[in-house]
């Protein structure tokens, strides 16, 4: 199975894990992060806590790397210099994401060599948006933009949360995303604002992302599994659904100004509300896509698998001791 582990987990193993906690420093460890405090590696937190901190950056971690992917294929293609050089130091950035991902991750004690080993065995999950093809330059527009801004809309709001590792490796992604975010608008207005060509393919990766940019924000809130424990203990500080309706409210308006449509007749903001209103998202695609039954998932999987392979002797010549117990010296 790829990209995969159960749906969505019952909640019923987060009661397990919690009933047997000392209620005392439970108790505590809630007061600190009612007042606001930060949360670091060595203080006492429960095990709920630590599994659910794994559970999720270990996931965005991985979304960073596989999320390279659908980009990082249209380096060599991309249309100029200038569109290259910018689209290479994005894909890097996004890998280097990764890395502070780990790093926060590590910190709670499960090692990257782990985490990597459950990415390439489907084990663990990965963002279900990476699990489409990018058929055209606008596709990689598309996710520069778009999917960019909906991580924007997410990290954002929790990089005020209440686990200091995971906050400051989202501090430092928010300021290189927002780059990102600037970088894919200006590609989605050239080719909004282009050739009939240029339009009709900006129109087409929008109407092909749509349904799975709906999904990224994650089940809505009624049917989500860890939104409640997640936000009584900060580290979701925005629901699934209250992100949903960030992005749509800040980024429909901007779509629909560069004469672009979204393929969703249902979509229009109530005014009485303050509320998007949409068309129910497929929740039975998005579960497939997530448990490895998406159009790319095999193949991301495979390239995550070939490069683990590839770079092997690299990490064994890193670590191999010289005479003298001495680590090698990378030579630059
Ligand atoms: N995709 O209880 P729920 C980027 C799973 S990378 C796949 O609501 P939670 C970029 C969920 O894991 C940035 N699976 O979960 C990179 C759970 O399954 P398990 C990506 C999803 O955790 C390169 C089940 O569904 N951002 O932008 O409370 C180039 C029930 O869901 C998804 C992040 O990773 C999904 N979309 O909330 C360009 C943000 N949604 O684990 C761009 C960090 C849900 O029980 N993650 N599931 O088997 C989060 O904020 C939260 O984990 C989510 C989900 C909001 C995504």
């Amino acid at each position: 199975m790829y990209g995969g582990g159960q749906v969505f987990e019952p909640s019923s193993t987060n009661n397990e894990l919690l009933k047997d906690e000392d209620p005392k420093k439970l108790a505590e460890f809630e007061a600190r992060i009612a007042r606001g405090e930060k949360i670091e590696p060595k203080d006492w937190m429960p095990k709920l806590y630590r599994k659910q901190l794994i559970r999720m950056i270990e996931q965005h971690a991985h979304s960073e790397i596989i999320g390279s992917l659908p980009e990082g294929t249209w380096i060599t293609r991309a249309p100029g210099f200038k569109r290259k050089l910018a689209l290479m130091a994005k894909v890097q950035d996004e890998v280097g994401h990764a890395q502070l991902l780990y790093g926060a991750a590590e910190t709670l004690g499960k090692s990257r060599e782990q985490m990597i080993e459950d990415l390439i065995t489907g084990k663990s999950k990965y963002s279900n948006i990476f699990n489409y093809p990018t058929f055209t330059w606008a596709d990689s527009c598309f996710i520069s933009w778009l999917v960019d801004a909906g991580a924007i809309v997410n990290q954002l709001a929790n990089a005020r949360g209440s686990y200091g590792p995971y906050c400051r490796a989202l501090d430092r992604i928010c300021a290189e995303e927002s780059f990102h975010l600037k970088y894919g608008h200006h590609c989605v207005i050239h080719l909004a604002t282009g050739t009939p060509k240029q339009r009709q393919m900006m129109q087409e990766a929008v109407n092909r992302w749509w349904a799975p940019m709906m999904h990224f924000f994650g089940p809505s809130d009624k049917i989500s599994t860890h939104t409640e424990i997640l936000t009584k203990w900060k580290v979701k500080m925005a629901t699934n659904d209250e992100c949903r309706q960030q992005f749509l409210d800040m980024y429909v308006p901007k779509i629909w100004e560069l004469g672009l449509t979204i393929p969703d007749e249902n979509l229009k903001k109530n005014e009485e509300t303050g509320e998007w209103e949409f068309t129910e998202p497929d929740w039975e695609e998005f579960k497939r896509v997530i448990n490895g039954d998406g159009p790319c998932n095999k193949e991301r999987l495979a390239v995550r698998r070939t490069a683990e392979e590839r770079g092997a002797w690299v990490r064994r010549a890193l670590a191999a001791k010289t005479k003298g117990d001495k680590y090698v010296a990378p030579m630059a």
